[in-house]
């Protein structure tokens, strides 16, 4: 019996991977570092630290110059991110928020992020979750189970009666081993190895995903 549902933020409720994107590649290219589309793939759902080691392979930067492009890279990412509103909430997104309300079903965002908290201000959706574990809330990133156990904990419910909704392999293989359910969005390749695998969130309804996570 699902009780709660926790959400991923970028790439399930809005599309800040584009901004991501953008971001890395001006660094990549400022450091003189090849990167480009095909290789920012790789970095989907993966921590910003995670992230800047695979884009920086095996070339040496002390740790105060990976500190500074982290910061620099993040400083790109925010002013990118400073004109979302609440129009960039994903098709399909604002309906589901608002049915698993009305059925009485706990509402968690589980991200990676550090920037959750502006970007569900930017999309005006603060109100209509119950709690929020990110980036800040444990030093273990996706795929360790740390950040949905803790999305749970704080919506005061065991990991089974919880599904994830992710659109990262990090993502999904991070709910599994929560013991929740887990729902991946987008190519099977990238998230088959959750328990429903959907394009999108546009038109989906709970009734509907509750039937199918009790078959
Ligand atoms: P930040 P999610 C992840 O968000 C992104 O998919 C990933 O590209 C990013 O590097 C990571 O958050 C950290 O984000 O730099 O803002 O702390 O998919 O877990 O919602
Ligand atoms: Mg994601």
């Amino acid at each position: 019996n699902i009780r709660g549902v926790i959400f991923d933020l970028d790439g399930v409720l809005t599309d800040t991977a584009e901004y991501h994107y953008q971001a890395w590649q001006k660094l990549a290219d400022e450091e003189g570092i090849e990167f480009n589309r095909q290789a920012n793939e790789a970095l989907r759902g993966i921590s910003r630290r995670a992230s800047l080691m695979l884009i920086i392979k095996n070339k040496k930067y002390s740790e105060a110059e990976i500190q500074e492009m982290l910061e620099r890279k993040n400083r790109y990412y925010v002013e990118m991110i400073s004109n979302i509103t609440p129009q960039d909430v994903l098709p399909g997104a604002m309906a589901l928020l608002d049915e698993l309300r009305a059925n009485d079903i706990k509402i968690a965002i589980g991200s990676a992020s550090k920037n959750v908290q502006m970007v569900v201000e930017r999309l005006g959706i603060a109100d209509k979750v119950d709690a929020i574990a990110d980036g800040y809330s444990t030093p273990h990133p996706k795929p360790a189970p740390d950040i949905f156990l803790c999305a749970a904990d704080k919506l005061g419910l065991p990991p089974k009666q919880c599904v994830v909704i992710e659109d990262a392999a990090a993502g999904v293989e991070a709910a599994l081993a929560a013991g929740m359910w887990a729902i991946g969005l987008g190519p099977s390749e990238r998230v088959g190895a959750a328990h429903i695998v959907l394009p999108s969130l546009a038109g989906v309804r709970w009734p509907e995903l509750q039937d199918q996570l009790r078959e």
